[in-house]
């Protein structure tokens, strides 16, 4: 379903809300208190259920060795530039979050149904799957927005061009589908293929209308859980389904997934003005040059509603683009959407708590606070 701890119906209140708790607890909600926590200080942690435990990337690694040559086998291809493009982002660059959710997510459900800490074979297919959406989603992105770089290289469209990037992006697709069917398991494969409908759903949002500004919130919200969210609510929900007969537990998964799924976006568009092109691996500003008005846009936009004619235009006349930058960087729209991610992180770790104890669990609960803190 669409985002609920920012109810969408509720979007301008909502913007009150953030002003006024900012206002009020200025230094609780400072952007400081956001980039404190080092890796070091993230490698080894007491957990709340008491034990010391690595990261959650380490501990989500010892089910996903071997995840990208898995994922090529999955792509058996003879004709050698398909296969060479469709294999290109599976070269262990990307972070692999949401591989690193799913294993987590399966182990933590595992030992909360019947105390099991292994992950299902099934379990870690749809880790596979979910990398591989994911990435076909990517190439097919890169084609729409007509970009050249990401994750430090040139782009699939760049190298091969857009026809023959699309191809790859529907290869990568129906692979992932093949792998899907071979589980055998319908519900699995209806929550999967649910994900596929919103990622063009989402996309379409984002190509859509110069909606007016009380939509444009809601518009904004479920775009985000949309093309972000839904795949990472899902699979989740997924590997729930495969470990534990509990609808209960089904919606915990989904419930925490869909609320780091939509932090990992905010945070992923305040990146977008605070980052810089070499940390983030693609050109930065890159909404404002599509067009895209983000979140910390439209919270600076409540600050300096001169922004709006800007946005109603999608930044298209000459200097819209700095001009909108500036206005972002002088407001506290990064805050405020850093701090609408806390609030969809709290909510995450409010669903996982519900869970018993176990060092995935909370290996996920602080990867909720590894989305807040990321760099890239
Ligand atoms: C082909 C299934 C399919 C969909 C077509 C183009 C499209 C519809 C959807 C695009 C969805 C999209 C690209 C969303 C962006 C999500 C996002 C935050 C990407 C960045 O994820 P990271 O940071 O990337 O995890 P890495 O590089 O680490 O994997």
């Amino acid at each position: 379903g669409p985002p609920s701890a920012a109810d969408a119906s509720a979007q301008m209140p909502y913007f009150n809300l953030v002003k006024s708790l900012t206002s009020a607890f200025p230094n609780r909600y400072s952007m400081s208190r956001f980039h404190h926590s080092t890796s070091a200080s993230r490698c080894h942690s007491r957990t709340q259920s008491g034990e010391q435990y690595s990261d959650p990337f380490k501990l989500g690694w010892r089910d996903l060795n071997g995840l990208y040559e898995d994922i090529r086998k999955e792509l058996l291809i003879s004709t050698t530039e398909l296969k060479e493009m469709s294999e290109y982002y599976f070269d262990g660059k990307g972070k692999a979050f949401r591989p690193i959710i799913v294993v987590l997510m399966a182990r933590a459900c595992n030992i909360h149904h019947n105390n099991s800490r292994d992950v299902q074979a099934s379990q870690r297919s749809v880790a596979l799957i979910a990398e591989m959406i994911h990435t076909a989603s990517l190439v097919h992105d890169d084609v729409i927005d007509d970009a050249s770089s990401r994750r430090g290289k040139h782009t699939v469209n760049k190298i091969w061009g857009e026809k023959k990037a699309v191809l790859a992006g529907d290869l990568i697709l129906s692979a992932a589908s093949i792998a899907l069917a071979r589980i055998g398991n319908t519900t699995v494969i209806s929550i999967l293929t649910q994900v596929i409908e919103d990622l063009v759903r989402g996309e379409f949002l984002q190509l859509g209308s110069k909606e007016n500004e009380t939509e444009r919130f809601a518009h904004y919200l479920e775009k985000t859980f949309k093309k972000t969210a839904s795949l990472i609510a899902n699979s989740c929900k997924a590997v729930s389904v495969l470990g534990c007969p509990d609808p209960v537990v089904h919606e915990i998964a989904y419930q925490y997934g869909k609320n780091v799924g939509i932090a990992f976006q905010l945070i992923d568009d305040v990146l977008d003005f605070t980052s810089c092109s070499d940390q983030m691996g693609k050109p930065t500003s890159a909404d404002l040059k599509l067009g895209l008005a983000t979140g910390p846009v439209l919270f600076a936009c409540q600050q300096f509603p001169e922004m709006n004619a800007m946005i109603m235009r999608r930044f298209s006349l000459p200097g819209d683009v700095d001009r909108a930058r500036q206005y972002v960087l002088q407001s506290d729209g990064v805050q405020q959407t850093t701090y609408l991610a806390q609030r969809y992180c709290h909510e995450a770790i409010r669903e996982i708590s519900k869970l018993r104890p176990s060092p995935e669990r909370d290996a996920l609960i602080q990867l909720s606070e590894i989305v807040l803190t990321r760099e890239k």
